[in-house]
């Protein structure tokens, strides 16, 4: 019997031993053991780099920047595509201030206008008067992404209603993915790239789903693939809902090697009881995406409904702090820069993330663990190292955590991480401070995953407790963070 046999059967015995005291009867058993699988399905190296990005820019331009229109036809003259200030630098400029780290543009939209000179297209901006005929935008972006240091991705949108093969599978396909190489091979690293729906759908059109990945796979390893694709999900709506639990395993009737996406839209897609009936479990980390405006394209007469700082900040924490990434759509207007109401926005929502993230109030808290390892002891949360993490011993699935903070301090926000890398576990938490001799509880939450952002009322205290009141297994935590926003409305 090899080592590991003998630790697992030690472990069963001693849980049938609890479990004939009572203390484990309502999670022994097949679901118990299922769950278990779950807590320990591990992201792709290339997904976590990926969630690491948190907060990125989705940028839709195209022919319909100039036609005033959501959805194009195909039909628009490539001549219409004239920016008369193209700045990719101004752009780049205004999401690095907001805080985001990537940039993911529409190389090509249902319409089918590239927004590059491809080989297999003549509806391109090599027929349009921008540049002579001569510039490329992909190439602009990538440049301008990679001299400030953020990532780029492409949207390249599977229905193209100018394309004379859409409809015939074979050719279209072929000519789809001769357009991908072309993105894969011609810009630098793409670290994602997005699918849509893949609408308005052609009667017949057999997409190769398949043969489109290993073409990322080989040409950009590094990248991940969003929406009708194996790495990332759809949140499931555009309006930056979030879910209470949002869990990164999801149930599959496919294993991986068959898996092209699969319906996100439901409220719950990932607790206990779906995973229960699932035949296969699969990361699949959720992605939101909203528009800054009503549109996806820049519309003069949306000027003035840009959404506020409040409201991006609302959705920054719900999001980011909700185990999602936020991609928020920011589209330039017809001269080709990001309108000045967007980047005043933009750059005052990233300067009250910047202030209010600046400083851990929990950096060097004293901490005590009702369990921990001893490979992975609680002083790992505040160590400043996102590679190192706390966890119990197995079996255990409840823990309480207090941390000595180095004085009084005064904050109103806090940060939990999970260490992916061994999987999600924790369902549900809360955060108690010590105020005038007794715990209050200030915040609680379901699920932690890759980061949960806790907002309550200003408090001052030296004394924070965490609670881990459930998970699927040991629970694992790599961050504590305690901050004060400081414009936040005071109690
Ligand atoms: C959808 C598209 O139909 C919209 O135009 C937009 O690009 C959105 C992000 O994805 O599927």
């Amino acid at each position: 019997m090899t080592r590991q046999a003998l630790v697992r059967m030690k472990r069963l015995a001693l849980r049938n031993l609890l479990a004939l005291c009572g203390l484990f009867a309502a999670t022994s058993g097949p679901a118990q053991a299922w769950v278990e699988r779950a807590a320990k399905v591990a992201p792709h190296p290339r997904q976590i780099a990926w969630q690491q990005l948190e907060f990125y820019a989705f940028v839709h331009f195209g022919v319909n920047t100039f036609t005033d229109r959501e959805w194009g036809t195909g039909t628009e003259d490539p001549k219409i595509f004239h920016p008369t200030a193209l700045d990719a630098r101004q752009w780049v400029s205004v999401f690095k201030d907001a805080g985001m780290r990537m940039v993911i543009l529409t190389a090509k939209h249902h319409d089918g206008f590239c927004l590059w000179p491809s080989r297999y297209t003549e509806h391109s901006v090599k027929n349009s008067p921008w540049r002579g005929g001569a510039g490329d935008v992909v190439r602009e972006v990538a440049d301008a992404c990679r001299e400030a240091g953020l990532k780029f991705g492409v949207y390249l949108s599977p229905a193209d209603l100018n394309a004379p093969s859409y409809g015939d599978t074979e050719g279209y396909n072929t000519y789809f993915k001769n357009q991908l190489r072309e993105l894969l091979t011609q810009y630098g690293d793409i670290t994602e790239v997005w699918f849509d729906g893949a609408n308005p759908r052609k009667e017949g059109m057999k997409y190769d789903y398949f043969g489109w990945y290993r073409l990322i796979r080989e040409l950009q390893p590094n990248a991940v693939i969003f929406g009708m694709g194996p790495d990332v999900r759809w949140v499931g709506n555009e309006g930056a809902h979030t879910r209470a639990a949002e869990w990164s395993v999801f149930p599959s009737p496919v294993p991986l090697e068959q898996f092209h996406g699969g319906d996100s839209t439901a409220e719950d897609l990932g607790s206990r009881a779906k995973i229960a009936s699932a035949p296969h479990l699969l990361w699949w980390p959720a992605e939101t995406d909203v528009s800054i405006r009503p549109g996806w394209f820049y519309h003069a007469a949306e000027d003035a409904k840009v959404k506020s700082v409040e409201t991006l900040l609302d959705m920054y924490y719900r999001n980011v702090g909700g185990n999602c990434t936020l991609l928020l759509n920011v589209p330039p207007d017809r001269r080709g820069l990001i309108h000045e109401n967007d980047a005043a926005h933009l750059r005052q929502l990233g300067k009250v993330l910047q202030s209010t993230f600046q400083v851990n109030l929990a950096d060097a808290a004293k901490v005590q663990a009702s369990h921990q390892r001893p490979e992975a002891p609680a002083s790992a949360i505040t160590d400043a190292n996102p590679a190192t993490f706390w966890t119990t011993p197995d079996g255990q699935e409840t823990a309480e955590l207090t941390f000595e903070l180095a004085g009084r301090r005064t904050f109103n926000r806090a940060q939990l991480m999970e260490h992916l890398p061994v999987g999600q576990r924790i369902e549900g938490c809360a955060l108690d401070v010590w105020i005038d001799g007794s715990w209050k509880e200030v915040a609680t939450a379901t699920t932690v995953g890759y980061m949960r952002l806790l907002r309550f009322p200003e408090v001052t205290t030296d004394r924070v407790r965490i609670r881990i009141t459930g998970a699927r297994w040991a629970p694992t935590l790599s961050k504590l963070g305690l901050f004060r926003e400081a414009t936040a409305p005071r109690p």
